[in-house]
C-alpha cells in the first residue's frame, strides 16, 4: 500500500477463492546483498468454476525486470499491491524477473539480511515482496528452488536436490501456501542429529548458527527430537521430509517460523547454555521449539483458508505445545503458569480497545492479529473443547480432522464438524467462542437445604465494540465439593453453563460443603464469588485452585492495602508461609505460590471496581506485601535457601529449575532481610545464568547493583543475548521514579542497536511493562516511548505496532494520564508517512 492512499479493511465475509490452480513453482535467486534477482516460472491452471477470473498476483516494493507467459513477453498493469495481466483460459506457464534490495530489508518481512546473513520471513504476507504471487495461503503448490550465492551453506524448504560450488537446489513435495516459503544463506555452522521416524523414515536433523554459537545448540537439538517423539507418541503423526533444519537469527520479528522443513529462529528462541541462558529460558526454548515443530502438521500439512482461521492452526498448535510441556515437566505448574501469562496478557485485551473474537472478522494489517486472543485464548477454546467432549472423543475427532482434510486449507467450520461428526453434538453455541469478543464473567451464588447443595451461576460478557451483543457462551466449569473437615465429598465434576443463569443440584450431603469452582481455570472468564481462599488454601485437592486461593487473598490483601492503607493480611501470610515450608509440595508450585498478581493487572480490578488506580501507591502495596511476607518466613530463609541450592552439574529440568526457582524466591526475601549479602555471594559464585541473573537482581533492588552491573557488562559484552537481559533487568528493577532515566540512559549505551528487534524489546518493551515507571504521573513514560515508536515505525512496522498495545489499558487511568496517553496517540498518528500497521493499531486503541 502506499504510504498516503487511505488503509483498506479487509473482511471475513468477502473471501473468494483464487481464480487459477498452481500446479509448481520454480524460483531461481541469483543472491546480492542490494540487487538479487529473484526468476520464477509458475505453472497455472484457470479453474473452470471460478467466479472471479482476474489474474492478479500480488507483488509490493518489486522491480520488475521481465514477465512472460508461455515463452512470450508480456506487460502486466503493475500497481503498488500487485499485477494483472490478460491470460489465456488454458494452463499456461508465467515467468518474471525481478529485482529486490535485501541489505536495505529493515521490516524483517520477506528477503533480508542479518548480521550478513540472508533469511526470509514471509508469514503472513512477506512473500510478495519477494516475487509476483498469488500471497493467499489457500492457493498451495510445491516448490523448486534454486539458490545462486558465494556462501557456504544454502537452505531452502523441502529436501536438497542438488548441489554445487555457490548453488545449491532444493525441493519441496509437499503442496504449501508461500508464507511458509524460506531460504537461507550464509556462513553458518551446523549442528546435526538424526531422528528415525515411526514409519522408518531417516531424518537428517541439522542446527544452524554463526560461528561462535555452536556451544548453545545441544538443548534445542534435543527439544526438537523430543517434540518428534511425542508428536508420534500422543497425536500420530510423524515427520515426512528427509531433513529437519533449524536456522537461528539474530534479527527476527517474533520467536520464530515454522517454514516447511526449513525453521526460521530468533536466536533467543533456540540457542541456550547453562552460562548463558536461565532455566525460564530453556523452557520457553523447548515449548517453541515443539510449537513450530508441531505446525508441520496443524498449519502446514492442515494451513488456514485465508488469515481469518488463524486460529485454526495457531490456537490448536499453542495448546499441543502446552499438552506437550506438561507431559515434560509439571503439568499444574505449566498451568499456573499458562493462566498467569492468560491473564497479564489476554484479559487486557479482550477487556480494552484491542478486543477482538478468536477469528476475528476484518482487519487491515494482519500482522496486527497475531494476538494473545488468537493464540492464547484460541488454546483456551481448544482446551474447553477437549473438556466437553472428553479425551477419547478429542483423539478421535483429531485423527478425523488429519485424514479429512490433510493437504488442505481449512476454516474453524472444518475444524467444529470433525467435532460434531466424531460426537453427534451440536456445537453450534460453543462455536460463539470464535465468534464473540470480551471475557466472560461468571458470578456464583450457592445455598444449602436438606442436605442439598445448589450452586447458581450467571454469566455476562461486558459488550464491547467487536461485540455490542454477547450472548450465552457454552462455558465447562469444572467443580469439586470439600466437606467442613477438608476432605473432599465430591471430586471433580464438569458443569456445563449454557444459560445466562442455571442452577445445579448436590443433594446427599451431610453438611455445607465448600465449593472448589473452576479447577484448572476450565475456562478463560472472571469468577465472581467469594470463595472461602483461606480454606481453600489448606485443603484443595485441585493444584490449580489451591494456586489460586493464595493469589486470591494476596490480591484481596493488595487492592484493601492500595485502597484503604491496610496492613498485609494475616490470612495471606500465614497460608503463603505454610505453603513455603510445606516439603511435600514441589518447589516450583510453591515458588509461584508466593508471586502476588501483577501491578498492571492490579489496576485493572480496581478501574473494574470503580476505583482509579494510582500506579505509585500500587508500587508501594506490592513492595509492603513482599517486605511482610519475608518477615513473617524470617526465621525459615536461611535454610529454604540452603536446601535449594543445587549441588549436581547443570540440568535444565523441571526439578532443577523448581529448585532454583524456590531458593531464588527465598532469596529475594533474604535480600531485604540481610542488605543483599546472600545476593552478593551468588552472584560471586555463580556458575550458570539463572542463578547470576537472580543474584543481580536482589542486588540491584538492594540499591548495591553497580559493581555487579560493570563485571556482568565486562563478562558477557561479546554475547548478544545475555546483554539483552542485562539492557532489561536494569530496566525492570529500577524504581518507579528512575524508569525512564534508566531506560533513557541505556538507549544512549553503544551496544544499544534500536534497529535489532531483542535489543529495542529488551529495553523499551522492559519500560512500558514497568507500570509505575511508565505510568509516572509527569507522563514522562508515555513521551518517551512515543518517541521510539515513532522513530522505529519506518524501520520496522511491525514491532513498532506491537509495541503499541501498551498503551491500550488508557482509559483505566485519571483524566490526566488519560489525556497524555491521548496526546501521545495523536502525536504518532500523526507523523508524516505512519506504517499501515501502526495506523491502525493507534485508531483501533484512539477510538475506544
Ligand atoms: N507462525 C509464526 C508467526 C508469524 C507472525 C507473523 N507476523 C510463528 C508461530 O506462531 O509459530
Ligand atoms: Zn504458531
Amino acid at each position: 500500500m502506499p504510504k498516503d492512499s487511505a488503509p483498506q479493511t479487509i473482511y471475513l465475509a468477502d473471501y473468494t477463492p483464487f481464480g487459477f490452480d498452481v500446479d509448481s513453482v520454480h524460483l531461481t535467486f541469483d543472491l546480492a546483498p542490494s540487487a538479487t534477482r529473484v526468476t520464477s516460472r509458475i505453472r497455472f491452471a484457470p479453474k473452470p468454476d471460478a467466479t472471479d477470473k482476474t489474474f492478479f498476483l500480488h507483488g509490493e516494493g518489486l522491480s520488475l525486470i521481465s514477465a512472460k507467459i508461455d515463452g512470450e513477453p508480456v506487460t502486466p498493469e503493475l500497481t503498488a499491491e500487485g499485477l494483472t495481466c490478460a491470460v489465456p483460459n488454458v494452463p499456461f506457464t508465467w515467468e518474471a524477473e525481478v529485482q529486490i534490495d535485501p541489505a536495505a530489508n529493515t521490516a524483517l518481512e520477506g528477503l533480508y539480511q542479518s548480521g550478513g546473513m540472508y533469511c526470509t520471513q514471509c508469514e503472513a504476507e512477506g512473500f510478495r515482496k519477494i516475487t509476483y504471487y498469488p500471497d493467499r495461503p489457500d492457493v498451495m503448490s510445491s516448490f523448486t528452488v534454486r539458490i545462486n550465492g558465494p556462501h557456504p551453506v544454502l537452505l531452502s524448504n523441502g529436501n536438497p536436490v542438488a548441489s554445487g560450488d555457490g548453488w545449491a537446489e532444493w525441493h519441496d513435495p509437499w503442496p504449501k501456501p508461500a508464507y511458509l516459503f524460506a531460504l537461507v544463506a550464509g556462513e553458518l555452522v551446523a549442528h546435526r542429529d538424526t531422528f528415525t521416524t515411526m514409519e522408518g523414515r531417516h531424518v537428517d536433523l541439522a542446527l544452524y548458527v554463526r560461528p561462535g554459537d555452536e556451544g548453545k545448540c545441544a538443548f534445542g537439538m534435543q527439544a526438537l527430537k523430543d517434540s518428534m517423539k511425542w508428536d508420534e507418541d500422543v497425536y500420530g503423526r510423524a515427520y515426512d521430509l528427509d531433513v529437519f533444519n533449524i536456522v537461528a537469527v539474530d534479527d527476527f520479528n517474533m520467536g520464530a517460523m515454522e517454514n516447511k522443513g526449513l525453521n526460521i529462529f530468533n536466536a533467543s528462541a533456540v540457542l541456550a547454555s547453562a552460562e548463558t541462558s536461565t532455566d525460564t529460558n530453556f523452557e520457553r526454548i523447548e515449548a517453541i521449539i515443539a510449537h513450530e515443530y508441531f505446525h508441520n502438521w496443524t498449519g502446514n500439512r492442515i494451513t488456514c483458508r485465508d488469515w481469518f482461521q488463524l486460529c485454526l492452526k495457531e490456537g490448536l498448535t499453542v495448546f499441543r505445545d502446552a499438552q506437550f510441556t506438561s507431559d515434560m515437566r509439571s503439568a499444574p505448574v505449566k498451568r499456573i503458569s499458562d493462566v498467569i501469562d492468560l491473564r497479564a496478557r489476554q484479559f487486557p485485551e479482550d477487556q480494552g480497545p484491542l478486543a477482538h473474537p478468536v477469528r476475528p472478522e476484518s482487519f487491515q494489517e494482519i500482522n496486527n492479529f497475531y494476538t494473545a486472543t488468537v493464540y492464547e485464548k484460541g488454546a483456551e477454546v481448544i482446551g474447553m473443547l477437549k473438556t466437553l467432549v472428553g479425551d477419547d472423543a478429542y483423539a478421535r475427532a483429531l485423527d478425523l480432522y488429519f485424514d479429512r482434510h490433510d493437504g488442505q486449507a481449512c476454516t474453524i467450520e472444518d475444524w467444529i464438524k470433525v467435532f460434531e461428526d466424531t460426537t453427534g453434538r451440536d456445537l453450534s453455541q460453543f462455536k460463539r467462542w470464535y465468534s464473540q469478543a470480551g471475557t466472560p464473567r461468571v458470578a456464583v451464588e450457592d445455598s444449602f437445604e436438606d442436605g442439598t447443595y445448589t450452586l447458581t451461576f450467571r454469566q455476562h460478557t461486558p459488550p464491547s465494540a467487536a461485540t455490542p451483543d454477547p450472548q450465552p457462551q457454552v462455558i465447562p466449569v469444572a467443580v469439586g465439593l470439600l466437606g467442613p473437615d477438608g476432605a473432599e465429598v465430591l471430586g471433580t465434576q464438569v458443569l456445563e453453563l449454557t444459560q445466562d443463569r442455571q442452577s445445579f443440584s448436590f443433594p446427599g450431603l451431610d453438611a455445607r460443603p465448600v465449593p472448589s469452582i473452576l479447577r484448572g481455570f476450565s475456562a478463560p472468564v472472571v469468577l465472581d464469588y467469594a470463595a472461602n481462599d483461606a480454606f481453600l488454601l489448606a485443603h484443595d485437592t485441585d493444584p490449580f485452585n489451591r494456586w489460586e486461593a493464595a493469589r486470591n487473598l494476596g490480591k484481596a490483601s493488595l487492592l484493601a492495602a492500595i485502597t484503604q492503607g491496610d496492613a498485609p493480611d494475616a490470612a495471606w501470610l500465614d497460608g503463603v508461609a505454610g505453603i513455603l515450608t510445606d516439603a511435600t509440595l514441589d518447589p516450583a508450585y510453591r515458588a509461584y505460590t508466593l508471586s502476588l498478581p501483577g501491578q498492571s493487572q492490579l489496576a485493572a480490578d480496581l478501574a473494574n471496581a470503580g476505583t482509579t488506580p494510582d500506579p505509585d501507591a500500587i508500587w508501594a502495596a506490592h513492595e509492603a506485601h513482599r517486605a511482610a511476607l519475608a518477615e513473617r518466613v524470617a526465621d525459615a530463609l536461611p535454610g529454604l535457601y540452603a536446601a535449594h541450592q543445587v549441588d549436581a552439574p547443570y540440568a535444565p529440568d523441571a526439578e532443577q529449575s523448581g529448585k532454583r526457582a524456590l531458593g531464588n524466591a527465598a532469596l529475594s526475601m533474604l535480600t531485604r532481610l540481610d542488605g543483599g549479602d546472600t545476593a552478593q555471594a551468588q552472584f560471586d559464585h555463580a556458575s550458570n545464568m539463572t542463578q547470576q541473573l537472580s543474584a543481580l537482581s536482589n542486588l540491584i533492588r538492594a540499591g548495591r547493583g553497580d559493581a555487579a552491573l560493570a563485571q556482568f557488562e565486562a563478562q558477557w559484552k561479546h554475547d548478544r543475548l545475555v546483554m539483552d537481559k542485562w539492557f532489561g533487568l536494569q530496566v525492570m528493577e529500577a524504581r518507579p521514579d528512575d524508569a525512564a532515566d534508566t531506560a533513557t540512559a541505556l538507549t544512549k549505551h553503544s551496544d544499544f542497536n534500536w534497529k535489532n528487534p531483542n535489543r529495542f524489546r529488551a529495553t523499551l518493551g522492559a519500560f512500558a511493562a514497568h507500570h509505575a515507571g511508565f505510568h509516572a504521573k509527569d507522563g514522562s513514560g508515555y513521551t518517551l516511548l512515543a518517541n521510539w515508536l515513532i522513530t522505529l515505525d519506518p524501520v520496522n512496522p511491525q514491532t513498532t505496532a506491537r509495541m503499541c498495545s501498551a498503551f491500550q489499558t488508557w482509559r483505566r487511568y485519571d483524566a490526566i494520564r488519560g489525556s497524555m496517553i491521548q496526546k501521545e496517540l495523536t502525536r504518532i498518528a500523526e507523523t508524516p508517512g505512519l506504517s499501515r500497521d501502526t495506523t491502525e493499531m493507534i485508531t483501533r486503541i484512539q477510538n475506544a
